[in-house]
C-alpha cells in the first residue's frame, strides 16, 4: 500500500493529510509531521474518503448539454472567445475563478485574463470572503501581508476572536487553541460574535454585540490605548449594545496582556466597512506594541484552502500578479516578464460589478472556475438572469450538475482533489503540495491544463507552452522574485529552481514577512451597517457556516455521515422572536426580503439576539426547493474592497403550516410537482427526501408506482398515509405523509432497502414506518466521527456519565476531531439541569 502526502482541500488551515487506497477504498489520516495540524483532522478532513466516488462527476466536457470530445470543446470555446473579444474587445471577456483552485491553475488564469486576452476581468470568489482583509493588510503595510503564525496561538496570553466561529470553521486551529488553553490557565480567550456559537464555549468573554458594530468597539479600545477620548468606553457600549462593564473588561484585558493575537474572519470582512473593520483590528495591535514578535498580531483566518496562494499570484481584480499593482513600474515589470504587449493597464471588475456588468450586456463572455456563483453570490436571482441572458458562458467544474452548470454553454471537466497536482497556500502563508494519488477519471484534466490549452487556441503558444504543474509553479516564484531587490515581502527565490523532483518532494514551505517597515495606522469612523430594518422587514438575517458542510454542498453534500449533524436549512431564531412572529420550535417559516425567498426550519436558539435570524448560507437548488439564503441577500459592497454584506439583511419571517409533510425513501427518485417543497438527505444505500406541501403527494407517488408496474401496500389511518413499494421482492420506495410530521424509525427503513424484513409483523411495521422490536433511534447525530446520536447520550448522561470525558469514555464521542464537544457539554449541562 503506497501512502500519498497531500493537503485537505477544504478550509484555509490546511492541514497535512496522508491519503491511501486500498481495493479501490480511500483513507485519509492526519498528516503528523504537518506542522499546521501536527496529525490531527476535523470531521470533513476525515470524511474526504468519503466524497472520492464519482458519482455526480463532469467526466466529458459538454456543450449545451451534449457530451464532446476535448478536441471539439476547445475548439468552439477557442472560436467563440475569439470572435467575441474581437467584435467587442478584451474587456467584453471575464474570468471568475477560485480559492479552491490551485496556486499553478490560478497563476495560469491570471496570466491568461491580464496578460494576454488584455483585461483585468479576472475576480475571484475570494471577493466574497478576505478582500476586506486584503484592503486592510496593504492600507497598513503597503503589501497584503499577514504577520502571523498558528504556534502565536501557543505562544500568547490572549486570544481574541472576532466574527470567527473556529470551533466550526477552522476547527483543527480551533483544538490548537483548545489545547493551548488547558496548558496555560493564564491565557484568556475573548470571543465577540452577535451569537452565541460553539466558539464560545472555550471563551471567558463573549461580547455579543449588535451586528456590524465592532469597529466602535476596536476604534475604542485605540481610544484607550493612546489614552485619547473621542470614543469613550460608555459611548461604545452603547453603540455596540454591550455592558460597560463588559467593554472595560475587553479594554483592560488587552492592555495588560503582554501579548495578542486577535484573529477575525467573515463577520468582519462581510461588512460595507469591512476594511474598515480589519484596520480597526490592525490598528490596535500596532499602538499596543502587541505586534512583530511571538504570540502577537492581528491574524485574517482565510477559509479556502488556497485563498492566499490567490492572493500570491494577484488573482483578484485589482491586484496585478505576485503583490504586484497596476502601477507604471509594476506594469512594465510584469509585462518584460511575461512577454506580453498586451498587458491589462487598469484594474477590472470585482465579482459583483462583473454580474452587474453581465447583466447589462457589456461582458458577454465569463469563464466561471471552481466556485458556483449562482449560490454564494449575493442576491442570487439577479445572479442567475445575467448568467441566462449572457451569450457565452463557460464552466470549469468537477461536478455536472450545479446551480451554475445549469446556465453553462460549455462544461469544461475538471480534476479534483486527489486526482490534481499542485500547490495551495495556507492562512500562516505556508506553501504545501497538494499531490494526486487517484488516476484522472474520465476525460477530466488539470485546470491549468484547460487554460493553456484556451490559451493556445487564442494564439498564445510559447507563454502558455508548460508541460507540468512544477514548471508553472517554478514561473511564479520567479515572477515573485523578478527584480525584486526587497521591495516586495513576498518572494519565493529560494524555489525558483526546484526541479520536479524536488517540487514533487516539496516539504510545507511558510514564506518570510521581512521586517515590515511600513506600519500605518489608518484613522477609521465606525460605521453601521447598511441594512435598514423597517416595518415590513423588520429582523436582520445573518448567514454563515455549519460543522459538517462545505459551502454549496457539492462534494460533503453527497456524503451520509456529514448530513447528519445538520440536514435542513434552519432558522436560529430567539425565544422572543419566536413568539413576537408566532414560530413553534421545528416548524417551518418563510423567510423573504424584497428580492426572494427561502423556506426553513425554526430553530428557537439561546444564542441569538433579538432582532437577527442566523441561517445556513449551504442549501440550494440541487439540495432544496428554495433553501438558498442568497436568494434573499442585498449586494451592498464594501466601497474600497468590493466585498459584499453578506451577514446583514433586512427580512421578514413568517410561519409556514404547510397541508402534508412527508419523507420519501427510494432507490430512484420520482419526479415531483412543482408545488412540493423538498430536502434532500445523503443517506447510504438510498435517495431520501423530506417533502412539504399544501396540496397531498400521495397520488402523484401513487401513480409513480403504478406506472413501473411496483406492488403496492398502503395503510391510511385519518391524516397519515404510508406506502411501501414493491419489485421483485425488494423495496423500492416508501412514502409517509401526514398532517403533522412524524418520527419514523430511520435505521429501520433504511436496513429494509438492503434486507427486506420478511416477518409479517416486521412488515407491518414497516409500513407504519416504526421500529418492529427493541431497536433505539440513535436520535440527531452529534458525533458525525463515531456516529453517536443525541437519544444515546441522553440515556448514557441520565445513567450516569456526567463529564464530556466518561461520555468520551464509554461512546468515544468527541475523541477525534473533538468539534462535537461544545455540544456534548450543552447536553450533559442540560440534562443535568432538568435532573
Ligand atoms: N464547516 C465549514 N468550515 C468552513 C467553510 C465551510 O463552508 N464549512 N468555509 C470556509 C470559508 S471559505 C470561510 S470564509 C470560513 C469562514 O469562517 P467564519 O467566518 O468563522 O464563518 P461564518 O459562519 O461565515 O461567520 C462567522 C461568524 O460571524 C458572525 N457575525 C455575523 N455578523 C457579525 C458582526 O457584525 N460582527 C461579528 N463580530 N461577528 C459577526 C456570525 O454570527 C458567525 O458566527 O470558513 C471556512 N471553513
Ligand atoms: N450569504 C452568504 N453568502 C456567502 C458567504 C456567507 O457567509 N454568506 N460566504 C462567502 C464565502 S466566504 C465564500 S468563500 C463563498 C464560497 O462559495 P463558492 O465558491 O460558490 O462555493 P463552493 O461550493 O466551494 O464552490 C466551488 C465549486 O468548485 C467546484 N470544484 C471543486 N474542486 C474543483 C476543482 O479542482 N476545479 C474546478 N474547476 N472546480 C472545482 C465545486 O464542485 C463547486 O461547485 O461563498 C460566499 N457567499
Ligand atoms: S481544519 Fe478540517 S477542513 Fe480545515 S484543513 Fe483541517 S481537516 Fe481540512
Ligand atoms: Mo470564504
Amino acid at each position: 500500500m503506497t501512502e500519498t502526502r497531500t493537503t485537505c482541500p477544504y478550509c484555509g488551515v490546511g492541514c497535512g493529510v496522508v491519503a491511501s487506497v486500498t481495493n479501490g477504498e480511500v483513507r485519509v489520516r492526519g498528516d503528523e509531521t504537518h506542522p499546521a495540524n501536527y496529525g490531527r483532522l476535523c470531521v470533513k478532513g476525515s470524511a474526504l474518503g468519503e466524497t472520492t466516488g464519482l458519482e455526480g462527476r463532469l467526466l466529458r466536457p459538454m456543450i449545451d448539454d451534449v457530451e464532446v470530445d476535448w478536441s471539439q470543446a476547445l475548439d468552439i470555446a477557442g472560436e467563440r472567445l475569439r470572435e467575441i473579444i474581437a467584435t467587442d474587445g478584451p474587456q467584453a471577456v471575464a474570468f471568475y475563478a477560485s480559492g479552491q483552485l490551485l496556486t499553478e491553475d490560478y497563476y495560469a488564469a491570471n496570466k491568461l485574463m491580464k496578460g494576454f486576452i488584455g483585461a483585468a476581468n479576472i475576480d475571484t470568489n475570494s471577493r466574497l470572503c478576505m478582500s476586506s482583509a486584503v484592503t486592510g493588510y496593504k492600507r497598513a503595510f503597503g503589501e497584503d501581508i499577514v504577520p502571523c503564525s498558528y504556534d502565536d496561538i501557543e505562544k500568547t496570553d490572549l486570544v481574541v476572536l472576532v466574527g470567527s466561529n473556529a470551533a466550526w470553521t477552522h476547527p483543527v486551529l480551533y483544538q490548537r487553541l483548545v489545547q493551548a488553553r488547558a496548558a496555560n490557565p493564564a491565557l484568556k480567550v475573548v470571543v465577540i460574535d452577535p451569537r452565541q456559537t460553539a466558539t464560545c464555549d472555550i471563551a471567558d468573554l463573549h461580547l455579543a454585540l449588535l451586528p456590524g458594530s465592532d469597529a466602535g468597539l476596536f476604534v475604542g479600545l485605540l481610544n484607550h490605548i493612546q489614552g485619547e477620548n473621542s470614543w469613550p468606553a460608555p459611548r461604545v457600549a452603547e453603540f455596540c449594545g454591550l455592558t460597560l462593564a463588559d467593554v472595560e473588561t475587553f479594554y483592560r484585558w488587552f492592555s495588560d496582556a503582554p501579548r495578542a493575537v486577535t484573529l477575525f474572519t467573515m463577520g468582519i470582512n462581510q461588512s460595507t466597512s469591512g476594511s474598515d473593520k480589519c484596520n480597526a483590528i490592525i490598528n490596535v495591535h500596532l499602538a499596543s506594541g502587541k505586534f512583530a514578535r511571538e504570540g502577537c498580531g492581528p491574524f485574517s483566518l482565510t477559509g479556502q484552502p488556497n485563498a492566499m496562494g490567490g492572493r500570491e499570484v494577484g488573482g483578484l481584480a485589482n491586484q496585478l500578479a505576485a503583490h504586484m499593482n497596476f502601477e507604471p513600474d509594476d506594469l512594465a515589470r510584469v509585462a518584460r516578464f511575461w512577454g506580453t504587449e498586451r498587458l491589462a493597464q487598469t484594474p477590472g471588475l470585482m465579482a459583483v460589478e462583473l454580474f452587474d456588468a453581465i447583466a447589462r450586456g457589456e461582458v458577454k463572455a465569463v469563464w466561471i472556475m471552481g466556485t458556483n456563483p449562482a449560490v454564494s453570490l449575493p442576491d442570487s436571482h439577479a445572479v442567475c438572469q445575467a448568467l441566462a441572458a449572457c451569450p457565452l458562458v463557460i464552466v470549469s467544474e468537477v461536478m455536472r450538475d450545479t446551480d451554475t452548470s445549469r446556465f453553462a454553454h460549455i462544461r469544461f471537466p475538471a480534476l479534483g482533489w486527489g486526482e490534481k497536482n499542485g500547490t495551495v497556500t495556507n492562512s500562516e502563508r505556508r506553501i504545501s503540495r497538494q499531490r494526486a494519488f487517484l488516476p484522472a477519471p474520465g476525460e477530466a484534466k488539470p485546470d491549468w491544463w484547460i487554460i493553456a490549452e484556451i490559451a493556445k487556441k487564442l494564439g498564445y503558444v510559447a507563454a502558455f507552452n508548460w508541460q507540468h504543474p512544477q514548471e508553472i509553479f517554478c514561473e511564479h516564484a520567479a515572477l515573485s522574485a523578478f527584480e525584486n531587490t526587497g521591495a516586495r515581502a513576498f518572494n519565493l527565490r529560494d524555489l525558483v529552481t526546484l526541479t520536479r523532483q524536488q517540487w514533487d518532494d516539496l516539504e510545507p514551505y511558510q514564506w518570510a514577512t521581512g521586517e515590515m517597515p511600513v506600519r500605518r495606522i489608518i484613522p477609521v469612523e465606525p460605521e453601521h451597517h447598511g441594512a435598514v430594518p423597517d416595518a415590513l422587514y423588520p429582523l436582520i438575517l445573518n448567514s454563515g457556516r455549519i460543522r459538517d458542510q462545505w459551502h454549496t454542498m457539492t462534494r460533503t453534500g453527497y456524503v451520509p455521515r456529514l448530513m447528519q449533524h445538520i440536514a435542513e436549512p434552519q432558522v436560529d431564531v430567539s425565544a422572543a422572536d419566536a413568539a413576537r412572529f408566532a414560530l413553534q420550535d421545528g416548524q417551518l417559516a418563510r423567510l423573504s426580503s424584497p428580492r426572494g425567498v427561502m423556506v426553513a426550519r425554526v430553530n428557537v436558539s439561546a444564542g441569538q439576539r433579538d432582532g437577527e435570524v442566523f441561517t445556513p448560507m449551504h442549501w440550494n437548488n440541487r439540495f432544496a426547493r428554495q433553501g438558498k439564503v442568497n436568494a434573499l441577500v442585498e449586494r451592498r459592497c464594501d466601497p474600497h474592497s468590493g466585498q459584499p454584506e453578506s451577514k446583514q439583511t433586512a427580512i421578514r419571517i413568517m410561519p409556514w403550516q404547510p397541508g402534508w409533510q412527508g419523507e420519501l425513501y427510494a432507490r430512484e427518485l420520482p419526479e415531483l410537482p412543482a408545488f412540493a417543497h423538498w430536502w434532500c438527505k445523503a443517506t447510504v444505500g438510498v435517495e431520501r427526501l423530506t417533502l412539504a406541501s399544501d396540496k397531498a403527494l400521495s397520488e402523484v407517488i401513487l401513480a409513480h408506482c403504478s406506472a413501473k408496474g411496483w406492488q403496492l401496500q398502503i395503510a391510511q389511518t385519518g391524516e397519515r398515509s404510508s406506502m411501501l413499494a414493491w419489485h421483485n421482492g425488494d423495496l423500492m420506495l416508501g412514502f409517509w405523509e401526514g398532517k403533522a410530521r412524524s418520527a419514523l424509525a430511520h435505521d429501520f427503513i433504511v436496513s429494509a432497502f438492503q434486507t427486506p424484513p420478511s416477518a409479517l409483523f416486521e412488515r407491518h411495521a414497516l409500513l407504519d414506518g416504526q421500529s418492529p422490536g427493541e431497536r433505539k433511534d440513535p436520535g440527531r447525530i452529534i458525533c458525525s466521527c463515531f456516529g453517536v446520536g443525541e437519544n444515546t447520550l441522553r440515556e448514557a448522561i441520565a445513567g450516569g456519565c456526567d463529564s464530556v470525558a466518561a461520555l468520551g469514555a464509554k461512546l468515544r464521542c468527541g475523541t477525534n476531531c473533538g468539534s462535537c464537544v461544545p455540544e456534548l457539554k450543552g447536553l450533559v449541562a442540560e440534562v443535568n439541569t432538568v435532573v
